[in-house]
């Protein structure tokens, strides 16, 4: 079985790779160029020899062209995107691009050259914006009101791809995920940030945290319990839409409140609020049921909100004492 990644080098693309060489897969993936070549890497240090890489770019329908017609995937992960929400309101013509139209590119490029692939979609719990359920959950037919321009594109991607699941028959499944984290987490989301700061200030690397909105919920789980959903999704014999969450949110002062306790400080101590971290407009709770992809698919994660934060700790305390 040949998969094709992109996004491969992102948090999900590494995880995915190991999980998928585990299986005996042949993994390729692509790559949008940058200017150090090993800044792009390092999380495929483990699997670099065993997988194969282009230089192709979501919004250059061209290079997905030219990548699809070389590797005939049978299975597509379209995990490439620009990820990050604070962020997506500085560069919204970019994230809509590249995290919306660059889905489109994708879905042309199977349509044309390969269309037996089977797609994952990478959707986003942020496609709810601050639409939740009577009983306080997000699930799939809860309504997509996204409060970001990253939540916007990420809607438009979820959309088209049930689109053209209907329109053209292409097998398209797309994931809802809530938010998923581990030590390969960029430090610009906020609990790896939390996590590897408070270790610095433990150190005395450093002597405060500046956060932004410390009142917001997320449903946090671990990337690697994730990437297994991901291709669990695709083993079904029908394509269909799937929220993936561990269905207990916590809030970003509970996040700080476990790390720092967890290496004897109080995070009251430390913690100081800056609006240069605020959203011109904020998702305040997430929480997802994910009853549909379990009783589907079997699927149930392994890490805990606590062991996934205790393996961050552990993993920041490893790098700074190197
Ligand atoms: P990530 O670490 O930010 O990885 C994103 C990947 O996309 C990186 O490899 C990045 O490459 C690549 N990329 C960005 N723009 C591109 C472009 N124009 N062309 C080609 N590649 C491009 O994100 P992640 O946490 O692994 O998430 C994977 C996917 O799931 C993303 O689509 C994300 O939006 C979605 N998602 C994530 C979560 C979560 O909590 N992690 C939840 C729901 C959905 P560079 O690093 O070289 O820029
Ligand atoms: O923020 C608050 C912030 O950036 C979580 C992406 O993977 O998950 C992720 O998006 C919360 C927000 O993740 C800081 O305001 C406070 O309420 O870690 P985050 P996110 O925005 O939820 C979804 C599901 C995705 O799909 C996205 O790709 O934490 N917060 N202070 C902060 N957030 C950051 N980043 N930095 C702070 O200093």
């Amino acid at each position: 079985m040949k998969a094709l990644i992109t996004g491969i080098n992102g948090q999900d693309g590494s995880y995915l790779s190991e999980f998928l060489l585990e299986k005996g897969y042949e993994v390729y993936g692509i790559l949008k160029r940058n200017s150090v070549a090993e800044n792009q890497t390092y999380r495929l240090d483990s699997v670099y020899s065993n997988v194969k890489l282009f230089y192709a770019d979501m919004t250059d329908l061209s290079s997905l062209i030219r990548v699809i017609s070389e590797v005939q995937p049978d299975e597509i992960y379209n995990l490439a995107a620009q990820s990050h929400v604070r962020i997506s309101f500085d560069q919204p013509i970019y994230t809509a691009n590249s995290t919306g139209l660059g889905t489109l590119n994708l879905l042309e490029a199977v349509r044309l050259i390969k269309p037996d692939s089977k797609i994952y979609q990478a959707s986003s719990s942020e496609m709810f914006g601050n639409s939740i359920d009577f009983d306080g959950f997000q699930r799939e037919n809860t309504p997509l009101i996204p409060v970001s321009p990253y939540g916007c594109a990420k809607t438009f991607s979820h959309n088209i791809c049930r689109n053209y699941r209907h329109s053209y028959n292409l097998f398209v499944s797309s994931g809802i995920l809530f938010n998923h984290e581990s030590p390969r987490r960029g430090t610009n989301f906020v609990t790896n940030k939390v996590v590897k700061e408070a270790v610095k200030i433990k150190l005395g690397y450093s002597k405060e945290l500046r956060l932004g909105n410390l009142d917001a919920t997320r449903d946090w789980g671990h990337a690697k319990d994730y990437v297994k959903a991901m291709w669990m999704m695709l083993q079904l014999e029908k394509a269909d839409d799937f929220v993936c969450a561990t269905g207990i949110s916590h809030s970003v002062k509970d996040l700080c409140e476990y790390v720092f306790s967890s290496l004897d400080m109080d995070y009251r101590d430390y913690v100081v609020v800056d609006e240069k971290f605020f959203r011109p407009e904020e998702l305040d709770d997430l929480k997802g049921d994910s009853t549909k992809l379990r009783k589907t698919t079997g699927w149930e994660p392994e890490y805990t909100f606590q062991t996934m934060l205790d393996e961050m700790i552990d993993y920041w305390f490893k790098f700074y004492m190197i």
